[in-house]
This record gives structure tokens, C-alpha cells and sequence, in this order.
């Protein structure tokens, strides 16, 4: 029997969990862990497949034999870039329990906008008993941009508490009882928005589409009184100089960020002190690293069976 090639793994999560992940996982060919310095060193040209995160840059050059490439998330954006990024299969990961956690967040990021938490949190500070006006989530329009594995939950879950919602995605779909538009109506979209969630991948065509001229166009005295973002995407999607203007100008109502231009948000850029913003870092849906293993293992028998992998990224839209 032809002996297995181990499964490449550089992922940029914390080494501990990686470890304890990898003593079980791929039992039958084992594993190569770049955060492990005992494995540092090794040679990697005889390596089929690679499991990464943000990986070190040389990587293609020590491994130019790999035949597919997974992804240690649903973005594939870290790897895109890469220089030198062999004309193989790149594979995203898609997952119930990474999609569950997106649309929570997004779900309590409406909440809050819709029930005036950062108002509620400010009056409690000063002692202040005062009630707020209160609509209801059918009185708000969501729009989310991007209607993929992740948006299309998301809908569904924002539809089931009552919001009236509405989507935008390359292609036009058909999702029961909700509005949808394609890029040839953009504006038509942002009109009827209050407030925008952004769940789009990061490719040539969606850096900084989150600017100026796109928060002028969402609806003002909405239900809300003023637009709010919601991004959860990546960040260098929206251009971050034009948000913190339309945040700070009053264009926008408010926001939640989980994702910006720089990571770590740098100590002292102006969006931390607003208290009209949501800020958590990079967390609204994270990889389950077993669930990961047990993904890769499944698509690594597909491929060896001559089936075709499942969630392969179009080189040409980049996602
Ligand atoms: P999918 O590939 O399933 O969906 C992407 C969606 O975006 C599709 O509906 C696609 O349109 C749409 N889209 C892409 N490009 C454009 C464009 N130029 N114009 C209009 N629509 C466009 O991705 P997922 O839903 O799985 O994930 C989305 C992103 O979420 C990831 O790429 C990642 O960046 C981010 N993410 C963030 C996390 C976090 O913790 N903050 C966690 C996980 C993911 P169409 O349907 O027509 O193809
Ligand atoms: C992802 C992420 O793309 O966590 O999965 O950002």
C-alpha cells in the first residue's frame, strides 16, 4: 500500500488547542504542525495537502508538490494573496457550528442597535431612569450583503425575530419572502436599508465597498432615525477613514464591528471611543479546529476516491 502523505498544517490559532486537536486527527497519515518546533525544520516537498491560516509566506516554495489546499476558515482572502499560490484546488471551510455562531452575532448586533443597548448602557452610567422610543424589528429593514452560506442563515434567522429583511449578492437569488437584488441595483437595495449587515468575502471587487458614497445612499429616518453598519465580513472592505466620518457626522446612527482594515485595532484610532460602536476582535464566528480535521479527512477520501471536493473556490471571483 502506497504510504500516505502527512497533512501540512500552518494554522495561526492558539498552539495548545492545535495540539490537542492533532493527536487525534488524521490517524492514517499523520500530520505535519508548523507551530510545533519539533516539526519546523521538515521537509515538505512530498506533501499532498495543507491546512492553513494566515501561513508563512516561503510555504509554496518548501512545498511545491501539494495537490489542495484547505482553508483554517470560511475567508480564503490569506491565502488568495499569497505569492506563489500553485493552480490547485483551494478548499473553504464550511461549517454548522461556524455558521451558527455568525448569525448569532449577527442577530445580537441588530438587537442591540434595534433595542438601544449602547443608549440604555450610556443613561445607566449616569443614574438616568429614562425610557427610550421603542420600534418594533418589522418596522427595520436588514440589508445583508452577501447572501452565501453564512449571509443565507443569517437571513433566515433575522426573518424568524421579526425583521424585515432584505438581500444583496452577486447573482440575484429567490429566498422565500425576502427582497433580493443583484449588482445591477445597488442603490435600489441601500435605499430601502436601515441597517446594513456586510457579509461578503474580500476580493478585488469588494475592497472598500463599505465607503462614503455607499453610507450616503442607506435610509435615513428609518425607524431608527439613522442608518447603522454591521460588519462582520473583513475589514478592508470598508474603508475605515469614511466610516469613522459618517459614524462621527452623524450618516450613520452606529455600528458593529468585528472585523477592520487593521488587526489588532491599533490602541487610539478614534472608533474604539465612540459610544455609538460595537467593537468585538474578530470573533464573531470562529473555527472549531476538530470540526476543521474532521472536514479536511472527509475531502482528503472524496479526493483519493476520484469525487469531487466540496466548497472549492472559483480562482476567477476569488471566493
Ligand atoms: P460565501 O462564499 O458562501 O458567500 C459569499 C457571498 O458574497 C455570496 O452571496 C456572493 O454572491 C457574495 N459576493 C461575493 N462577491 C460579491 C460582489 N463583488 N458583489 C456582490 N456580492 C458578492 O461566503 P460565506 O458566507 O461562507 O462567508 C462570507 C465571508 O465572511 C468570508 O469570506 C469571510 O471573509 C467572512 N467571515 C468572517 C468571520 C468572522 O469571524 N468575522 C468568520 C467567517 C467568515 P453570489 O451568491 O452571487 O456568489
Ligand atoms: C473566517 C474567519 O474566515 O474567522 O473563518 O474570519
Amino acid at each position: 500500500m502506497p504510504t500516505r502523505s502527512p497533512v501540512l498544517v500552518d494554522l495561526k490559532f492558539d498552539p495548545q488547542t492545535l495540539a490537542n486537536a492533532l493527536q487525534k486527527a488524521f490517524p492514517d497519515r499523520g500530520s505535519i504542525n508548523l507551530a510545533d518546533p519539533a516539526d519546523a525544520g521538515v521537509d515538505l516537498t512530498e506533501v499532498d495537502y495543507a491546512v492553513l491560516w494566515k501561513p508563512e509566506q516561503a510555504l509554496f516554495s518548501r512545498a511545491p508538490n501539494l495537490k489542495v489546499i484547505f482553508s483554517g476558515g470560511a475567508g480564503v482572502d490569506h491565502i488568495m494573496d499569497l505569492a506563489g499560490l500553485p493552480d490547485i484546488p483551494v478548499v473553504r471551510f464550511v461549517d454548522r457550528s461556524l455558521t451558527t455562531q455568525m448569525s448569532e452575532w449577527v442577530v445580537l448586533q441588530c438587537l442591540t442597535h434595534l433595542r438601544q443597548v449602547n443608549a440604555y448602557r450610556k443613561q445607566a452610567t449616569g443614574g438616568v431612569w429614562r425610557e427610550l422610543a421603542q420600534p418594533e424589528a418589522r418596522e427595520v429593514t436588514v440589508g445583508v450583503m452577501g447572501l452565501g452560506v453564512l449571509g443565507l442563515d443569517a437571513v433566515a434567522k433575522l426573518k424568524t425575530m421579526g425583521f424585515d429583511v432584505i438581500g444583496w449578492s452577486r447573482g440575484k437569488k429567490t429566498i422565500d419572502g425576502v427582497m433580493t437584488y443583484d449588482t445591477n441595483n445597488l442603490d435600489g437595495f441601500l435605499r430601502k436599508t436601515d441597517i446594513l449587515v456586510g457579509l461578503l468575502p474580500l476580493t478585488p471587487d469588494t475592497v472598500g465597498i463599505y465607503d462614503n458614497s455607499l453610507f450616503a445612499k442607506l435610509r435615513q429616518g428609518g425607524a431608527l432615525g439613522k442608518p447603522v453598519f454591521i460588519n462582520a465580513g473583513r475589514g478592508k472592505s470598508q474603508n475605515q477613514a469614511d466610516l469613522t466620518t459618517a459614524l462621527s457626522s452623524g450618516v450613520l446612527g452606529g455600528a458593529s464591528l468585528d472585523v477592520f482594515d487593521i488587526e489588532p485595532l491599533p490602541a487610539g484610532d478614534p472608533l474604539w471611543a465612540m459610544d455609538n460602536v460595537v467593537i468585538t476582535p474578530h470573533v464573531a464566528a470562529a473555527s472549531d479546529v476538530r470540526a476543521l480535521f474532521r472536514s479536511v479527512e472527509i475531502q482528503i477520501d472524496r479526493f483519493e476516491r476520484g469525487e469531487a471536493l466540496e466548497h472549492v473556490v472559483d480562482r476567477a471571483t476569488g471566493y
